[in-house]
């Protein structure tokens, strides 16, 4: 079996362990500032959540090939050979959240069309107040709805891509993002309801993101799984039971994996990164134990303190399938 290089890699590091510096996408920081050995020219944002652990904890993205700095307008990010990576932060001024959702989307757009690669392929949404009441409509259910007016009028793919969308306790609202020059496939779990066909009981627009978002070539793939929660259908299971949604959440992982097929047949547990979201930090360590039950004790894991867009989920969780598929020798 030989390996083919990824053209993408995550690596969750306690340290500013930077690897090879001229092939950097840019840097996630959760309870900590931009790192004084970070080149000027990578992005960096501090996003407005924290680590279960208190630990300070990088999020660090790295492409195969080298990458250059791009800046459109206020989104800030860097490209390589064949994928984008950016960052913005939200505006919501006078204008409110809807707005600025609408126009963050607006200028990612905007970033996406002057650079080439025309094609999202994963969103991470990270809100201030995600549940707080908003002049009679959830900030959540706003967001949504700016979020829809964007992509209807700029969004080339017939459905949304892969998404995660958290609460943040402190600091603004900030959304960031890959992007590639095609677009990934969407992938469905059987066992939910498509998030962009959910009944309006959720809000005026559906949330839009596909559940999972295949990568690249059959050969080397990268699988982006969206957040992932317990929901069966569209509703929440095992309403204060945190045993039971973490062990609905696995499954639905599961089915995805499933779904995505021939890809990850060669899948190890190594290969994986795994974000976990937590409305309690006490929860991780029931979490750890679920998922090294269900998946192994290999690959990485993130745990960070989070709210979550419905105020009965107590877990989400993304993941990304980390290395390149193996191709038979
Ligand atoms: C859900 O399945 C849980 O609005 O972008 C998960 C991933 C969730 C992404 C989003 C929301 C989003 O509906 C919430």
């Amino acid at each position: 079996m030989q390996r083919t290089q990824a053209s993408l890699a995550v690596r969750y590091a306690g340290l500013p362990l930077l690897p090879s510096h001229d092939h950097l996408l840019g840097v996630i920081g959760y309870g900590a500032a931009r790192p004084g050995l970070l080149p000027a020219s990578c992005p960096f944002m501090m996003a407005p959540l924290l680590p279960a652990s208190g630990t300070p904890a990088y999020e660090i993205w790295t492409a195969a090939a080298p990458t250059r700095p791009c800046q459109v307008g206020p989104v800030t990010g860097s490209c390589s050979q064949d994928l984008a990576f950016g960052t913005v932060w939200l505006d919501e001024g006078e204008e409110g959240l809807e707005s600025a959702v609408e126009q963050a989307y607006l200028d990612i757009f905007a970033f996406l069309e002057q650079t080439g690669f025309n094609e999202p392929i994963r969103f991470w949404n990270y809100l201030t107040a995600i549940t707080a009441d908003d002049q009679g409509l959830e900030r959540y259910r706003r967001f949504n709805v700016g979020r829809h007016r964007a992509f209807l009028a700029r969004l080339r793919q017939a459905v949304p891509p892969a998404a995660s969308c958290l609460g943040a306790h402190q600091g603004g609202s900030m959304i960031y993002f890959l992007a590639a020059r095609e677009a990934a496939k969407a992938i469905e779990n059987p066992r939910q309801v498509s998030a962009y066909a959910y009944p309006a009981q959720y809000g005026p627009r559906s949330p839009s993101f596909s559940r999972a978002a295949l990568h690249g070539s059959e050969q080397s793939a990268t699988l982006f799984i969206s957040g992932t929660a317990s929901i069966v259908g569209h509703e929440t299971r095992h309403l204060g039971d945190v045993h039971g949604q973490i062990a609905e959440t696995i499954e639905n992982l599961q089915a995805l994996i499933t779904e995505a097929g021939s890809a990850l047949s060669h899948s190890q547990p190594d290969d994986w990164a795994l974000k976990i979201y937590l409305r309690d930090p006490l929860y991780q360590a029931d979490v750890e134990r679920a998922l090294d039950a269900a998946f192994g004790t290999g690959g990485q894991r993130l745990y960070l303190h989070a709210e979550i867009c419905r105020t009965d989920l107590l877990v989400e969780i993304e993941a990304m399938h980390h290395a390149a598929a193996k191709i038979p020798a």
